[in-house]
């Protein structure tokens, strides 16, 4: 029995404890097959690729069970739309991948294992699905081939299960609900009833949260990959910018996107995050990366925080006590780790940060020129759009789909996007934001405390100025809300209310990622946060590999 299956089952010992002294009722699944073929609520890559190796299952299986599981969920019993499409081919792509295993042997650890694609992130048009930033202005658009990081994960084994739904246009359309997108409709959280499940990368926290697949891709301008990891119960990385490559996926900003693995275990996002990595011609930001991807699985490490040095930054904290009370009691743990812990360790320029709104400028410039171009490299546009002004217009003469009243009608950021032109003042808040996020921000942060990484709550001022640096952060559950705050209402989603889940980061500089990753390793180790509390129980999808081996 491996020992991540050891901390699970002590982990649902725990709770199966605690709902039989509360009297609630336990989600019968959740116990019971976990002695002989993994949970999906739970299992990790590794596990399924230990059961996949002993033929205990095969990948159709997996593919089929992942599907019932998303059919029970996702438009069903608390609609929780996390899942745009299901890959069409997906099945006749595991039956490839299970003969292929058993005649020439896996590919690697990825072999076989569904992954969860955000709707951003395009899939060659063979496979049958659309690849649309969840609005209906790209629906039928066929991309040239597969986003990079899609086809390095097919490479590597990988099956595409299918696309996630997301705030539309990666929240970049205006002031919208996160989750929502006119194609998906309105995402929402598993621990919460009609909760937040932020974003933009909804849907892949979702699906990923309640075992709808082993794992999914998000991607991150402004926190769109950390934030519903953090909402959702999961481990989140946002790559350096240039870690890995954007070519294919539906931008905002050349200068701020990056594609990154959420996952429910570290292990599990290391994995797929050495996949996914690496150098690409087709986008140039990858050439600075090192020479050598390295393997992030071999960063975990239990004793990962021995002897570093990590500084909190008090100033950038969420107001909201429950988390600081949980991020306190995280310092303490991470301390008796083996850590040197600097409380406070201010940002040398905390004050400007704040106040700072190149980042606007930068990335409504970017967007106008970077989406333009995405367009521009489709092979079939069937709506015709060409550019920002075409999707404005667009929305404009599709308001059933695309402007709903009450919540879902704001174009703001497209139509100040719309307004920009390239001028020296872009380049100025450019400049400003690297000074401001790099040098002055995280690197100036670390040098002058002389530390290894930056450690924060992940709510609060966190994605900002990691986002403007272009700079890694990982974040890994930290804890819940508890069962006496009120539930906010639904506005059309419940912002807060009891279980709502919230994550802990770790912020380093670029390419930093193998430490983060060792680091978030071994507190995720000495908590196992994850399953101290689960999704509510209608969200639970009961379908497991039981369900469907052999028929
Ligand atoms: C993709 O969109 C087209 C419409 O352009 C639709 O016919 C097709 O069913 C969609 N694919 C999936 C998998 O939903
Ligand atoms: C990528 O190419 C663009 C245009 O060719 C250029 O402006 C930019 O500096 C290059 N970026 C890097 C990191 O090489
Ligand atoms: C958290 O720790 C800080 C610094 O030690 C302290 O000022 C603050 O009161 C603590 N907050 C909570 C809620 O424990
Ligand atoms: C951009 O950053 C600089 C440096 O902090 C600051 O002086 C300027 O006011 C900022 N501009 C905006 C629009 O926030
Ligand atoms: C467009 O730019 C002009 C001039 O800078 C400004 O007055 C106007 O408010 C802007 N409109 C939008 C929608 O941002
Ligand atoms: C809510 O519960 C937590 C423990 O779960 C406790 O620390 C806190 O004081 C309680 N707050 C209120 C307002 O009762
Ligand atoms: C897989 C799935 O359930 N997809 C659905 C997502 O939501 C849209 C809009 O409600 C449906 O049309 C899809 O069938």
């Amino acid at each position: 029995m491996s020992r991540s299956r050891v901390h699970v089952l002590f982990a649902l010992f725990i709770f199966l404890l605690s709902e039989l002294l509360v009297g609630a009722a336990l989600p019968r699944n959740v116990i019971l097959e976990s002695a002989s073929l993994p949970d999906l609520y739970e299992a990790s890559i590794a596990e399924l690729q230990a059961g996949l190796a002993k033929n205990q299952f095969t990948s159709v299986d997996l593919v089929k069970a992942y599907f019932a599981r998303i059919e029970e969920v996702n438009l069903q019993g608390p609609t929780l739309r996390a899942v745009l499409e299901l890959n069409p081919s997906a099945l006749q792509q595991a039956a490839a991948l299970d003969l292929e295993r058993k005649t020439k042997g896996p590919r690697g650890p990825l072999h076989g294992i569904p992954i969860l694609l955000k709707d951003n992130i395009a899939t060659r048009a063979s496979d049958g699905m659309n690849t649309t930033a969840g609005s209906f202005a790209l629906l039928g658009s066929i991309p040239p081939r597969d986003a990079t990081v899609a086809a390095k994960l097919r490479a590597a084994g990988a099956i595409i299960l299918g696309k996630a739904n997301m705030s539309e246009w990666a929240h970049f359309r205006g002031n919208l609900a996160s989750g929502w997108s006119g194609r998906g409709g309105q995402a929402t959280n598993a621990y919460v009833p009609l909760g937040d499940p932020s974003g933009s990368s909804s849907g892949s926290g979702i699906g990923t949260s309640i075992g709808l697949t082993a794992a999914a891709l998000g991607s991150e301008t402004d926190g769109s990959i950390i934030s519903p990891s953090s909402a959702n119960n999961l481990v989140g990385i946002k790559p350096t910018v240039g870690l890995t490559s954007r070519a294919g996926v539906v931008p905002i900003s050349v200068n701020q996107d990056t594609v990154g693995p959420m996952a429910r275990s570290v292990a599990d996002a290391a994995a797929i995050l050495t996949v996914m990595a690496g150098r690409d011609p087709l986008d140039n930001f990858t050439l600075a990366q090192p020479r050598v991807v390295p393997d992030f699985t071999k960063a975990l490490k239990p004793n990962g925080l021995k002897g570093i040095r990590l500084g909190v930054p008090r100033l950038f904290q969420p107001d909201d006590p429950n988390i600081v009370a949980a991020f306190n009691a995280s310092i303490a743990l991470i301390r008796s780790l083996g850590a040197t812990v600097i409380d406070p360790a201010e940002f040398p320029d905390a004050q400007e940060l704040l106040a700072s709104d190149n980042e606007t400028l930068v990335l409504d410039t970017d967007f106008k020129v970077d989406v333009k171009n995405y367009i521009s490299g489709l092979l079939k546009v069937p709506t015709g759009v060409t550019s920002l002004a075409d999707l404005i217009a667009f929305n404009n003469a599709h308001p059933t789909e695309e402007l709903i009243p009450p919540f879902y009608t704001s174009q703001s950021d497209f139509l100040a996007a719309e307004n920009t032109t390239v001028t020296p003042a872009y380049f100025a808040a450019l400049a400003a934001d690297k000074d401001l996020g790099q040098t002055r921000g995280i690197d100036g942060t670390l040098k002058k405390f002389n530390l290894d990484a930056i450690l924060t709550p992940t709510d609060g001022f966190t994605s900002t100025p990691a986002a403007i640096a272009g700079y890694p952060v990982v974040t890994v559950p930290l804890g819940f809300q508890p069962d006496n705050v009120t539930a906010t209402p639904a506005n059309p989603v419940v912002e807060n209310g009891p279980g709502f889940p919230f994550g802990l980061s770790f912020m380093g500089t670029a390419f930093s990622e193998f430490s983060l990753i060792s680091y978030a390793f071994a507190y995720e180790q000495a908590t196992h946060t994850r399953l101290k509390r689960l999704a509510f129980p209608a969200a639970i999808p009961k379908t497991q590999l039981v369900d469907v081996i052999g028929k």
